[in-house]
């Protein structure tokens, strides 16, 4: 089964939107596998952000992620990564479409409340970056077939 990290970033803890954002998955049926609240650790900010680092806005993406606590976590399910993508909205929440998550919270492109891998290859890097094997919980869920 496909599976994609996702992070609430430090506006969505700030703001109280862990539980709006992460009801929103739970809701649409995707599986959460394992899941932690912490304080990034600029070493970490600086892996996860590695594609981004010959671009101008990296201190700041590293020096925003790391300003206070996130929410992270791992969702499992039928095409999750591409789901979840559109359930984000686009990266600029003033375009955005609205019902998506930055289309209606988000104002700035600088603080767009969440982040979710943009494909399996991230995917897999992101989980194996974040989350260490001893941390993800099997578990099966009644409700599986009905959804
Ligand atoms: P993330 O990676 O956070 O899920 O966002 P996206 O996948 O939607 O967008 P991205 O990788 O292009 O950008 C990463 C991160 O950088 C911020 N950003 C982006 C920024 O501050 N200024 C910019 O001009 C761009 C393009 C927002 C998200």
């Amino acid at each position: 089964m496909e599976r994609t990290f996702v992070m609430i970033k430090p506006d969505g803890v700030q703001r109280g939107l862990i539980g709006e954002i992460l009801s929103r998955f739970e809701r649409k049926g995707f599986k959460v596998v394992a899941a932690k609240f912490i304080q990034v650790s600029p070493t970490l900010a600086e892996a996860h952000y590695d594609e981004h680092k010959e671009r101008p806005f990296f201190d700041e993406l590293v020096s925003f992620i790391t300003s206070s606590p996130v929410f992270a976590f791992v969702l499992e399910g039928q095409d999750v990564v591409r789901v979840v993508r559109e359930m984000m909205g686009a990266t600029d929440p003033l375009k955005a479409q609205p019902g998506t998550i930055r289309g209606d919270y988000g104002r700035s492109i600088g603080m767009n409340l969440i982040h979710g891998s943009d494909s399996l290859e991230s995917a897999e890097r992101e989980i194996n970056l974040w989350f260490e094997k001893h941390e993800f919980v099997t578990y099966d869920r009644t409700l599986e077939s009905w959804m």
